[in-house]
């Protein structure tokens, strides 16, 4: 009988070593349920790469997500299960199926990226330089394109919440007067409170990564270290705040 205990004690404390209760314990745990949306090359998967590294590196802009998937991320004491989503315009009728299964398996609330049309995915180069800045008409092109996405998924909501993550700070921090109020107050405000006016909206600035646009615009010199850390901060509470703000 004793080496039957004794057997069981030393099976307890490998699994132990290995991580098998804690696993255990966060498998079991509610998971808040967030779906991931945006164009592609807003920065979603870079987005959820930032919640485990401040200082993460840049994704190549050539690997686009292909397949809606999950992943586990723990905010402060809590576990969020986000649904990162493929963002091409061929992949429509993908993200409204997953919306559909998220809504299905208890939807908390949507985080939509944006990022005032820095969208960075492997455009040609003539497309999105003129002469050393930003093409004006690839940025208009691609906030048109926020604009249309947003009709796939919002009419579709009940009354979960949306938070609007205008990423890329790093890039249009200059200009945030301009760009947050286009978000707060503009055009896109309008559109997305007439498709869901029962849900409530948040927007925040934020920056996943340091990076040149495309390898070769410069970043902003104003958006620094202290900055990027108060974004994700004030990220951070307001999607722990969220929970059991949709119903
Ligand atoms: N400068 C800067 N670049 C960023 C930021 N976030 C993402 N990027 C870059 O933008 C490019 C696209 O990012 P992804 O995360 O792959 O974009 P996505 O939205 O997942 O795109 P799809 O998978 O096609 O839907 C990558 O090269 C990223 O490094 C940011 O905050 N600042
Ligand atoms: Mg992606």
């Amino acid at each position: 009988m004793s080496d039957v205990l004794s057997t069981a004690a030393e099976i307890y404390q490998v699994v132990d070593r290995m991580g098998f209760w804690d696993q255990l314990r966060d498998a079991l745990r509610r998971k808040h349920k967030v779906i991931l949306f945006g164009a592609s090359g807003a920065g979603k998967t870079q987005f959820l790469e930032s919640f485990g590294n401040t200082f993460a590196k840049a994704l190549d802009q050539v690997a686009r997500t292909q397949f809606a998937h999950d992943r586990t991320i723990q905010i402060q004491d809590q576990l969020f299960r986000f649904t990162d989503t493929p963002g091409t315009v061929a992949q429509s009728a993908h993200r409204v199926q997953a919306l559909r299964e998220a809504i299905g398996a208890g939807l908390c609330g949507v985080v939509n990226l944006v990022c005032y049309g820095y969208h960075e995915y492997g455009a040609p180069l003539e497309e999105i330089v003129d002469g050393d800045v930003v093409s004006w008409d690839y940025l208009r092109r691609h906030r048109d394109l926020e604009l249309e996405q947003i009709s796939e998924w919002a009419p579709l909501l009940d009354s979960e919440w949306i938070i609007t993550v205008v990423t890329k700070a790093d890039l249009w921090w200059d200009n945030k007067e301009e760009v947050m109020s286009h978000y707060i107050r503009g055009e896109y405000d309008d559109k997305l409170s007439y498709l869901n006016p029962r849900s409530h909206r948040v927007t925040l600035s934020y920056s996943s990564v340091n990076s040149r646009f495309y390898g070769r615009i410069p970043c902003s010199g104003h958006f620094d270290d202290a900055e990027r850390v108060r974004c994700r901060q004030h990220l951070h509470e307001t999607l722990v705040q969220s929970i059991g703000a949709a119903r």
